[in-house]
């Protein structure tokens, strides 16, 4: 998926089962996050190439062999693809890694969930079904599902090839054409993927994947006048605009905004089980995701004890290159690593205890993007540090004291993506987890993001819509009602 041309070297766009660069013949540098040193160049996608993929993807829902093809057929292709990815899954790894600066071991993990993307919506492709539905003397009623049509999907830097699995194979499954427009930061697994997608038979046009800054390319996208719906994965503030783009034609979107989930520790919890989840919650990806547990809501009455496991846990982790394979990798860019910066200076500006901090390995390159993980308490539930994403690995602590006031602090947020319950008390745990507002609860477990299988999705500030599951499914499609008058 690359081409070497006068400019150098380019990973160019997918458009109608073909790579392609950019008519401008603008491109974007991408930086190894390991070492701060650019290492390849994207084509940037413009006008032309927006307006290509769209009309690609709408040829071959209307005249093409996309939109006739049974659903068991896209179920197959979808199983192709998945076997290609696993069979792949060692270059992809590497790519992912390259990219992004994740440990080898989370690159592939992130690799077979990607696969498993496409495996689980193979098997459900042709398992979509209408109802019949009883109406008047002499009418037959029954309603299909039908796909949305031509759906852009504008996917963030920090899972590329999750984020691929997640969005594209649902999408595919139900029947859309789709249009990826990944992150400048980090597509070149998604690329590759594309190009084993028409490597297994995708009929040209199904899918186009179109590389470019968000500004530039996303806006184009998001804006164009031939899409039917927009699923958007990335920060409230670009959220907010792929919203309005979506309002101004009536159509649908879907958005996952990210959070600021929270974990509820008392003191009857198995801790075995709820330190490495809630370290493990927070430091996978650098802390880069969205469904990060990023508080810490503590009962006081243990808080010491506590607070004192997560602190000792924190204080053994490290970071370091891909290759080292540690606990957690770089951060994404020079941007991330101040802003992650800026929460840690202002935390010690108001004087927040620092209770743990890991390390950085001494032989990472100078240029890398590394940020010791930390773990800060007890902290203000009113202060930025309990409040905003830091997107990085920073995990706060909040002590309650009783049930009441642990739900309150949980819902006392703007975002309501992900929470974890920790107790032996099970009608307690219940309890807490129907009255919280979020999208997914754990009860004596944590995964961020959770099984493929798992319906996912936030309220309030985090965004709304499913992803995963079957759930996806019906978000990414449409439902359609034939009135028969029969006598
Ligand atoms: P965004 O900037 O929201 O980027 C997500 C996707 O949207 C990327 O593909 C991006 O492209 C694209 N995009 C950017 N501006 C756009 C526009 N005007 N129109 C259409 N698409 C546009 O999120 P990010 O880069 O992942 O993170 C930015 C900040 O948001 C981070 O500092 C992070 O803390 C926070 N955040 C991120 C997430 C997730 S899940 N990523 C969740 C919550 C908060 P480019 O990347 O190529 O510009």
């Amino acid at each position: 998926m690359a081409t070497t041309t006068a400019s150098g070297f380019i990973h160019g766009a997918f458009i109608g089962n073909r790579m392609v660069t950019a008519a401008s013949g603008d491109t974007v540098p991408v930086i190894d996050p390991a070492n701060g040193e650019v290492f390849t160049h994207i084509t940037e996608c413009g006008a032309a190439e927006v307006d290509a993929a769209v009309a690609a993807g709408r040829a071959a829902l209307d005249e093409g062999e996309w939109g006739r093809m049974p659903a068991f057929e896209r179920g197959r292709l979808l199983a192709r693809l998945s076997q290609a990815i696993t069979a792949n899954a060692v270059e992809l790894a590497a790519l992912e890694s390259r990219d992004t600066g994740k440990p080898a071991r989370q690159a592939s993990a992130d690799i077979t969930a990607a696969a498993r993307y496409f495996e689980f919506y193979a098997g459900a492709a042709d398992k979509m079904h209408g109802e019949t539905i009883p109406y008047l003397n002499g009418f037959f009623v029954a309603t299909e599902r039908e796909p949305h049509g031509v759906v852009a999907h504008v996917i963030p830097w920090n899972y590329p090839a999750q984020m691929f699995g997640r969005n594209v194979a649902p999408s595919l499954a139900v029947g859309n054409a789709v249009v990826v427009k990944p992150a400048e930061d980090a597509c070149l697994s998604v690329l590759r993927m594309a190009g084993l997608a028409a490597e297994v038979g995708f009929p040209a046009g199904a899918l186009a994947v179109l590389p470019g800054r968000g500004a530039v390319t996303g806006a184009l996208l998001s804006g164009h006048h031939d899409i039917d719906y927009i699923a958007f994965t990335g920060s409230p503030a670009v959220g907010e605009m792929i919203q309005v783009a979506a309002a101004r034609r009536a159509i649908g979107c879907t958005l996952e905004l990210g959070g600021k989930s929270p974990h509820i520790l008392f003191g009857d919890a198995d801790l075995s089980l709820a330190v490495p989840a809630i370290v493990n919650g927070i430091v996978n990806n650098a802390g880069q995701t969205c469904s990060a547990g990023s508080r810490v809501l503590v009962e006081r009455a243990h808080f010491d004890r506590l607070v004192g496991a997560i602190a000792e846990a924190f204080g053994r982790l490290r970071a370091g290159t891909p290759e080292m394979d540690l606990d957690l990798g770089p951060v994404i860019n020079p941007g991330q690593r101040q802003r992650v910066e800026r929460f840690c200076d202002q935390a010690e500006r108001d004087g927040i205890a620092l209770l743990a901090q890991g390390s950085i390995a001494g032989n990472v390159p100078d240029g890398g993007l590394f940020v010791a993980p930390r773990l800060y308490g007890p902290v203000d539930p009113a202060n930025v540090l309990a409040r905003d994403e830091v997107f990085g690995p920073v995990l706060c602590v909040i002590p309650f004291e009783d049930e009441a006031e642990a739900l309150h602090l949980a819902n006392d947020s703007e975002f309501g993506l992900l929470a974890g319950v920790w107790t032996n008390d099970g009608g307690r745990a219940l309890r807490l987890a129907r009255r919280i507002k979020a999208g997914q609860i754990y009860i004596n477990g944590f995964a961020a993001g959770g099984g493929i299988e798992l319906p996912f999705g936030g309220v309030k500030r985090s965004g709304h819509g499913r992803e995963k599951g079957l759930a996806a499914m019906h978000e990414l499609s449409t439902i359609k009602t034939i009135i028969q008058r029969h006598g």
